[in-house]
């Protein structure tokens, strides 16, 4: 299942229109991600404050979605694009790879909703396809 050109190419698209929007859509992601499965809260029982739009969770969304940006960047080599941060996952962060899917999942649900004229059904394949490659790049390092 790797990402064709077309699919590449959506992805750059919906980016470029999305991305200075990149910050609110990972708040909400990891707001919602936090709410509908509460089992990821396990990775954050170090904060302060878990609910949605607080400042920590406000701060991560920015990260992920850093990483998320990064990985466009490397849309063509995802898995030595992506090797130190799922070295970071796997061994000092010890994240469950069946999470990346969960998130994954949010993020498009949110991009969906803020985006809702540009989000087409080849967007959101084209997305589920780079989301699933980002992931698949992020497990690289627990096999
Ligand atoms: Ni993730 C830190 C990117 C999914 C738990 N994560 C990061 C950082 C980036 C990042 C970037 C910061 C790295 C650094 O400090 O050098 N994470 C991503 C991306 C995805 C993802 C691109 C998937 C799309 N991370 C997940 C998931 C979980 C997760 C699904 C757990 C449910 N990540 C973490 C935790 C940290 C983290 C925990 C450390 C944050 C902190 O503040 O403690």
């Amino acid at each position: 299942m790797s990402l064709t050109a077309k699919d590449k190419e959506a992805v750059k698209a919906f980016w470029a229109k999305m991305s200075g929007k990149a910050a609110d859509i990972g708040s909400d992601a990891v707001s919602r991600m936090l709410v509908v499965y509460p089992q990821t809260k396990t990775y954050f029982s170090h904060w302060k404050d878990l609910s949605p739009g607080s400042e920590q969770v406000k701060k991560h969304g920015r990260t992920v979605m850093g990483g998320v940006a990064e990985a466009v960047g490397k849309i063509d080599d995802l898995n030595a694009g992506l090797l130190n941060l799922s070295e970071l996952h796997a061994f000092t962060l010890r994240v469950d790879p069946a999470n990346f899917k969960i998130l994954s999942h949010n993020i498009l649900v949110v991009m969906a909703l803020m985006f809702p004229r540009d989000f087409t059904p080849e967007v959101h394949v084209s997305m589920d396809k780079f989301l699933a490659a980002v992931s698949y790049a992020l497990s690289e390092k627990y096999r």
